[in-house]
């Protein structure tokens, strides 16, 4: 410590650490620093309340800070910095940093310790930082010398930022950001990755692909993240493919595009399996295969499939089961290479083959929607649909609105009505970590003031991070919410039945019952109203429209709980 110590300012904090890291993240563009603020943290919170342009952006409980620069991060494409107190906050956030690591989102993640000279003392709330945020980070490590702040910091963002994305994590000991630091500032320089793989491999896999009778494709956020969504609609269009969405959390393809075949699910392998086992060849792209909670550990493709996985993570690629040809490549700029040699390499009567695949597909599936749609109409009344609140929200929402989808069970009934079409306007949680639909809402509205954004949430979901509502308060963070209440965790019950049949039990008999939340049932206006949302409670068809209105003409937060079961003896 003797060689910075001597630099130690004494009355001035104009070149210490703290500034510097602030100059740092404002040269990156950084606006908001999201926090939990603590006293190991104080000399760099006391800096940013110096800095005009960088925003404070102040939560509660550091789960629900981490979901909220999750949603600022996912709806602006950049990392979102963080700042978190020691390991007791940390420790809050391993959750949704969980999350954030799985769904790939860009994210700088600090926490403040008292310093590096108090290791040996084991002291009051220390614990080791970097060993906690590891699992859940894709790079972690500790600040230990002020000469190499910066360069740690922008290896950091650097990483975050470089696909596959994700959140990263530096501890920041406050007696070395005390001290004089003298790099200098320079921007973080984020390599290009839109890399193509050499036409040689891209002609070998349309030879594979071009023979295709079954094709599916597996297309996950990668294809997002690349921009990729018009490419890949166009590839399945030639090629004549279904496509299924596979840890797909934003849109990768239009929902309303006929080749369109929706999600795979995140919960059983068996069914993913299934949607695979009559093709005859498959394109992965931009996603690893299966990422479920009980994964099938069989290959789920039938012998002789012709696989072929594309993604800029080399790890991604035949991760869990073999494929025909791997490529690292950018999705987007494959998928277009893709598409040029896929039209090459057809013969005219695979060409009509395929053209065919698509008209007979377009026709079922409207037929289908038009059924499913047909059958929601006229689900008003008590108790009150889901369906309704989807199809009254689809009347009223504008083109661009933001919807954050956390509704679960109840997710098929909103993306019915209000199926995903634009690319950067839905985000669905990629399962695991509940507690996001509130927070993200919040942060993709700080992203996008000028658009509408409408975060939907259980009544289960929506207890774990419900202290973002104050945070939106607090801001004037006009995101609305739709709590829908159905009375505990159906998701439980409906995976129970499964489990039971899979089994070979009898489905049906009662759920434990602490599924349920009920006695009391959480009253979400009460709780809204307690952190400073205004808030209304439906529970009848007649009263949505109104009420919908109401929620969206509000200047400022709002939620509106939909009371979507019979609430009974227990409301
Ligand atoms: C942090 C966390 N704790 C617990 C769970 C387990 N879990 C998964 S779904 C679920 C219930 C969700 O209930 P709700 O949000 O009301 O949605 P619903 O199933 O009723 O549609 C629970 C508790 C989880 N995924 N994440
Ligand atoms: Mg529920």
């Amino acid at each position: 410590m003797t060689a910075t110590a001597a630099r130690t300012p004494a009355a001035t904090t104009l070149r210490t650490g703290h500034r510097r890291l602030l100059e740092q993240l404002r040269a990156d563009g950084v606006r908001h620093l999201f926090g939990n603020p603590g006293s190991s943290e104080e000399g760099l919170l006391d800096e940013v309340a110096r800095f005009d342009d960088i925003d404070y952006v102040m939560g509660l409980q550091e789960a629900a800070v981490v979901s909220t620069a999750d949603g600022y991060a996912q709806a602006t494409g950049r990392p979102a910095v963080v700042l978190l107190h020691s390991g007791v906050g940390l420790g809050n956030a391993v959750g949704s940093l969980y999350h954030a690591l799985h769904r790939q989102t860009p994210m700088l993640v600090m926490a403040g310790e008292a310093g590096v000279a108090y290791d040996a003392l084991e002291a009051h709330m220390s614990v080791n930082l970097v060993d906690v945020a590891k699992p859940v980070t894709k790079y972690a490590t500790r600040v230990t010398h002020p000469d190499s702040l910066l360069r740690l910091v922008r290896r950091a963002l650097k990483v975050a930022a470089t696909p596959p994305r994700g959140p990263v994590f530096l501890a920041v000991p406050q007696d070395v950001l005390d001290q004089l630091a003298d790099e200098q500032v320079v921007p973080t320089a984020v390599p290009d990755t839109r890399v193509l793989p050499e036409p040689g491999a891209i002609q070998a896999a349309a030879r594979l692909l071009a023979s295709a009778h079954t094709p599916v494709i597996l297309a996950g956020d990668g294809v997002a993240a690349s921009g990729g969504s018009e490419e890949l609609a166009r590839f399945a269009e030639i090629w004549g493919a279904v496509v299924h969405g596979a840890m797909a959390s934003e849109l990768v393809m239009p929902w309303t595009h006929p080749l369109w075949g929706g999600l795979t699910g995140h919960m059983f392998g068996t069914d993913s399996a299934e949607l695979v086992s009559h093709a005859d060849a498959v394109l992965i792209c931009g996603t690893y295969v299966f990422p479920e909670v009980f994964p099938d550990l069989g290959n789920p493709f039938r012998p002789g499939t012709a696989v072929v996985h594309v993604d800029l993570d080399p790890y991604a690629i035949a991760k869990n089961h073999p494929v025909t040809a791997g490529m690292v490549g950018d999705p987007r700029l494959t998928l277009r290479a893709l598409t040029a040699a896929i039209e090459e390499a057809m013969t005219e009567p695979q060409r009509h083959a395929a053209a065919e695949r698509v008209r007979r597909r377009a026709a079922s599936r409207a037929s289908a929607l038009d059924k499913a749609l047909a059958d929601d109409v006229g689900a008003g009344g008590e108790p009150l649909q889901m369906t309704a609140v989807a199809a009254g929200l689809a009347a009223l929402l504008p083109e661009d609105a933001v919807i954050f989808d956390e509704a679960l069970t109840n997710s098929p009934a909103l993306t019915r009505w209000l199926p995903p079409t634009r690319p950067g306007h839905f985000f669905q949680t990629p399962g695991g970590t509940l507690g996001v639909g509130i927070p993200g809402a919040i942060g993709a509205k700080l992203a996008h003031p000028e658009r509408t954004v409408v975060g939907f949430t259980g009544d289960g979901g929506g207890m774990y991070t419900c202290q973002a509502l104050w945070t939106a308060a607090h801001h004037g963070i006009a995101a609305k919410f739709v709590v829908c209440h159905n009375g505990g965790y159906q998701l439980l019950k409906d995976n129970l039945v499964r489990y039971r049949r899979d089994r070979g039990d009898h489905p049906g008999g009662a759920f434990p019952p602490f599924f349920d939340v009920r006695g009391p049932r959480v009253d979400y206006v009460a709780l809204a109203a307690a952190m400073g949302v205004p808030a209304a409670r439906v529970a009848h068809g007649n009263d949505l429209p109104a009420s919908l209105a109401k929620m969206l003409d509000h200047d400022g937060p709002y939620l509106l709980e939909a009371v979507l079961d019979d609430p009974g003896d227990d409301s």
